[in-house]
């Protein structure tokens, strides 16, 4: 085959390949050790001296336009190759994203979180205990006595004898005063736990914040102050608190707390069963037996405490009035605290 039958060959071949596996095929059949138009250049020992320069010229520029052919190709091809690799890889960014469903805090949460800002804002500390205690703490320490009727089984739910599920967050101050030298200021928020069967207004697990305060000279007065000052913070300044006398065992005198009822303004409606005012809390001057127990002398300090629901506090303040709301996850009812 001649030069020319060679070249017009492979530039056939050449613009029939469809990819660049096919050219690299044709540049090693043509331009490779043993390609065609390297065998080629071997016969040149053969011919005679004065033939040889023309016939090298003649294959070198076969060789040349068969390179050039290859290297036009191959960049066409690369540039088609490189297109239907874009088509096949093409990501639709005028697709819309899926949208994230956002949470929420639990309307529990918030308001735990707005009392607790309150008290952390009048300089308290915030401790937390265990939800399991020894009856001493729960009970013994606090100046409840063995007959009385919250230790009943009817009302505590026992682990053992002398272990039960905390009744009330008060044993975490009975572990403050036994592990810290007043002056202390602190409020104590958790579950607690009584055997009440659910209803509107019960429920077998709540959540309370309890709170203490030990020092020298604590009076009345500042849990009033105190008390006051929470309230306002909490409904607004135009609740106003009644503080009417109570009992507890834990703390004398003691007094339970009603708000302006938030519902009728204190006109009297269902809500507050006609009275214009809710109870909200219960606080009082801790008992000095409590403080002796607690290894402090009643002689040289003295302190206020006060507990509430704040499941009742989230109630009053939102106009619930059943508490079974708070606590069945009901996304209609807690889509509205969003
Ligand atoms: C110590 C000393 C005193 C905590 C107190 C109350 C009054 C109170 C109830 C409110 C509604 C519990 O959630 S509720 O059922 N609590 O009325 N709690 S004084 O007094 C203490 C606590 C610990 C060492």
């Amino acid at each position: 085959m001649s030069n020319d039958e060679i070249v017009k060959k492979a530039l056939g071949e050449i613009g029939a390949a469809g990819s660049s596996g096919e050219l690299n095929d044709i540049r090693v059949k043509y331009l490779g050790k043993k390609g065609e138009i390297t065998m080629l250049m071997k016969q040149m020992g053969t011919l005679a001296p004065e033939e040889r320069p023309a016939f090298g010229q003649a294959v070198n520029a076969a060789r040349g336009s068969v390179e050039q052919a290859l290297l036009s190709a191959a960049e066409k091809i690369a540039q088609k190759e490189d297109a239907a690799k874009l088509a096949a890889e093409r990501v639709d960014i005028t697709l819309p994203g899926r949208a994230q469903a956002l949470g929420a805090l639990h309307p529990l949460t918030q308001v735990y979180y707005e009392i607790r800002d309150i008290f952390l804002s009048m300089g308290f500390d915030v401790n937390e205990g265990p939800e399991i205690e020894l009856d001493q703490y729960n009970f013994e320490m606090l100046n409840i006595p063995k007959d009385h009727p919250a230790r009943d089984m009817q009302d505590t739910f026992y682990v053992s004898d002398d272990v039960v599920l905390r009744t009330h967050t008060s044993p975490v101050q009975v572990r403050t005063m036994l592990g810290q030298k007043p002056p202390i200021r602190m409020v104590c928020p958790g579950r607690v736990f009584r055997t009440d069967d659910v209803d509107a207004t019960h429920s077998p697990v709540f959540m309370q914040m309890e709170g203490l305060v030990v020092g020298k000279n604590i009076r009345f007065s500042d849990l009033k102050g105190t008390i006051n000052t929470f309230i306002r913070n909490f409904y607004g300044e135009d609740v106003k608190t009644k503080f009417r006398p109570g009992f507890f065992p834990f703390t004398e005198p003691s007094a339970e707390v009603d708000v302006t009822c938030t519902v009728c303004g204190g006109k009297g409606c269902a809500a507050c069963k006609g009275a214009g005012m809710i109870e909200v809390l219960g606080c009082g001057v801790v008992n000095p037996v409590v403080l002796q127990n607690c290894g402090l002398n009643p002689e040289e300090y003295s302190g206020f405490a006060f507990g509430m629901g704040i499941d009742r506090l989230a109630n009053t303040k939102y106009g619930i009035t059943d508490i079974r709301l708070l606590y069945e996850n009901d996304a209609r009812f807690l889509r509205q605290f969003v």
